[in-house]
């Protein structure tokens, strides 16, 4: 007889920069889901996959709630609010360094408590406070809220992430496996590689110009020597970002390249030539046609 599996989705809803990309990469053990200090990094819904003795967890990532601006940003929050149906658990992630709920996290809030699924409260960067002060911010959402658990974690320190995962595992039912053992997330390698690449412009750049970032593999060869060949389209919105993000002589372009191109052989584990290139697409985080071509809802 086959051992029996626990095994569903569990969303990750919270505003930007609490830290759900993070715990999905240290949960999952590998970087699927990008991460940085600038808000709203993550656009899409990524799949990071959690593999335990006995239990198979299929974490979401998801974009922040925030209040949006654009049709991009839009397409976000309508992504995170159909995602909330058809999943086992949900998850609401707040920042427990922050002094108190923000509008963005109170909207994270009223999106959580709509779920038909239970409600697990996740303190994260509990690091950061003793836990004394955690225990007493996350009391404040755990008092407007109807939660099964409430656990306090760091992404950082890994502090918390056992108990979190046994609490999510036991909500588990019994089920298939959705992915095979080796999976650690449904993002193609070539998504991943764009998202390195978008990840170290956002770190690089400043203001509005990360918001005006996306990134499009145009070229991926494997030469005869092994050595993987990629040549990646960094659009911007005006031309004014264009010369920012080359920087003077080259200088940013070459320094988010060379970035980048570590951080793509590491997740390839092989050799890699990298060029990245920079092209303006007027205003494409409005424009329906550009979003659907650069991959976005
Ligand atoms: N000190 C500390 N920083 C964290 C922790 N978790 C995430 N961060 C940082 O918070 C920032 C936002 O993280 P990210 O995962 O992109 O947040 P998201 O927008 O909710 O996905 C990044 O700079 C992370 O390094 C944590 O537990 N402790
Ligand atoms: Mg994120």
């Amino acid at each position: 007889m086959q051992p029996t599996l626990r095994s569903g989705f569990v969303a990750l809803v919270g505003r930007s920069n609490v830290g759900k990309s993070t715990l999905v990469n240290r949960l999952v053990g590998e970087k699927v889901s990008i991460a940085c200090d600038k808000p709203q990094t993550t656009r899409n819904r990524i799949l990071g996959v959690v593999h335990r003795p006995g239990a198979q967890l299929v974490l979401v990532d998801l974009p922040g709630v925030h209040r949006s601006k654009s049709r991009l940003g839009e397409g976000m929050n309508a992504l995170v609010r159909d995602t909330l149906e058809g999943i086992e658990t949900c998850c609401l992630v707040v920042d427990v360094a922050a002094p108190a709920p923000r509008e963005e996290d109170r909207r994270a809030a009223r999106l959580v408590a709509r779920c038909d699924c239970p409600r697990v409260l996740v303190g994260n960067k509990s690091d950061l406070v003793s836990e004394e002060v955690a225990t007493e911010r996350v009391g404040v959402y755990a008092a407007q809220g109807d939660f099964v658990d409430t656990v306090l974690v760091s992404a950082e320190t890994g502090q918390g992430l056992d108990r979190w995962l046994e609490c999510m595992v036991q909500r588990m039912p019994e089920g298939p496996p959705y992915f095979p053992e080796d999976a650690v997330t449904d993002q193609p390698e070539q998504f991943l590689v764009s998202e390195l690449v978008r990840e170290q412009a956002l770190m690089h750049l400043r203001e509005e110009v990360p918001h005006a970032v996306a990134v499009v593999i145009e070229t991926w060869q494997t030469r005869p020597n092994g050595m993987i060949y990629i040549a990646a389209t960094l659009y911007v919105e005006r031309e004014s970002q264009k010369g920012i993000v080359i920087g003077a002589h080259g200088s940013m372009l070459s320094a988010i390249g060379r970035a980048a191109r570590a951080e793509v052989e590491r997740r390839l584990g092989s050799q890699v030539y990298l060029e990245v290139r920079v092209k303006v697409k007027e205003g494409w985080r409005d424009r329906p046609g550009s979003l659907q071509t650069l991959g976005y809802r």
